[in-house]
C-alpha cells in the first residue's frame, strides 16, 4: 500500500470513528436518563471534532539550546524557525499549516496582532528572529 493510500485509509477510519463518537453522544443525549454526563458529552464532542478535522498537537519543550528549533525544522523539512548557538527563540510558538507562509505575533498588551511575511528562505527572517 502506498503512502497516499495509507493516508486516505487513515482519513476514512478517522471519519468513521468520529461518526461513531457522535452516535454515542446522541444516544446519551436522547436517553432522557439524566445521567449528569455533561463533561463526558463535551469530551466526546471535542474528540469527534478533532478526529474529523485531523487535529493533533505535538508539544516540544526543553531548556535553551537543546535543539528544539533544529528538530522542528527537520520535521517540517524547511528552516522556518531560527536556530543558533546562542539562545534565539524563547517564546511559546505555535506552528500550524496555512495556505500562505506567514508569522503572526500576539502581544500581551492591547496592541493588535502583527503579521510578518516569511520572505527569506533559510530561517533567517530578521523580523521573525527579532520577535522569537
Ligand atoms: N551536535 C548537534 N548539534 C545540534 C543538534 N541539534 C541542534 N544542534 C545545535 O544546537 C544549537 C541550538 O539549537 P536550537 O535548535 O537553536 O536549540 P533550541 O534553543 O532548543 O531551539 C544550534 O547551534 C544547533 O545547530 C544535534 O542533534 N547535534
Ligand atoms: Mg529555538
Amino acid at each position: 500500500m502506498t503512502f497516499t493510500q495509507n493516508l486516505s485509509r487513515t482519513y476514512q477510519t478517522r471519519i468513521q470513528l468520529s461518526d461513531r463518537l457522535n452516535k454515542i453522544k446522541e444516544a446519551i443525549d436522547n436517553s432522557n436518563l439524566n445521567l449528569t454526563l455533561d463533561r463526558e458529552l463535551s469530551d466526546l464532542e471535542m474528540a469527534s471534532k478533532n478526529l474529523r478535522e485531523g487535529v493533533f498537537r505535538l508539544l516540544v519543550l526543553g531548556d535553551l539550546k537543546r535543539g528544539k528549533s533544529t528538530f522542528l525544522n527537520a520535521l517540517l523539512g524547511e528552516r522556518i524557525l531560527p536556530s543558533d548557538v546562542n539562545p534565539c527563540t524563547a517564546l511559546l510558538t505555535v506552528l500550524r499549516y496555512g495556505e500562505t507562509k506567514k508569522a503572526i505575533v500576539y502581544f500581551k498588551d492591547d496592541r493588535p496582532p502583527q503579521y510578518l511575511e516569511l520572505v527569506q528562505p533559510g530561517g533567517n527572517n530578521p523580523s521573525v528572529t527579532y520577535y522569537l
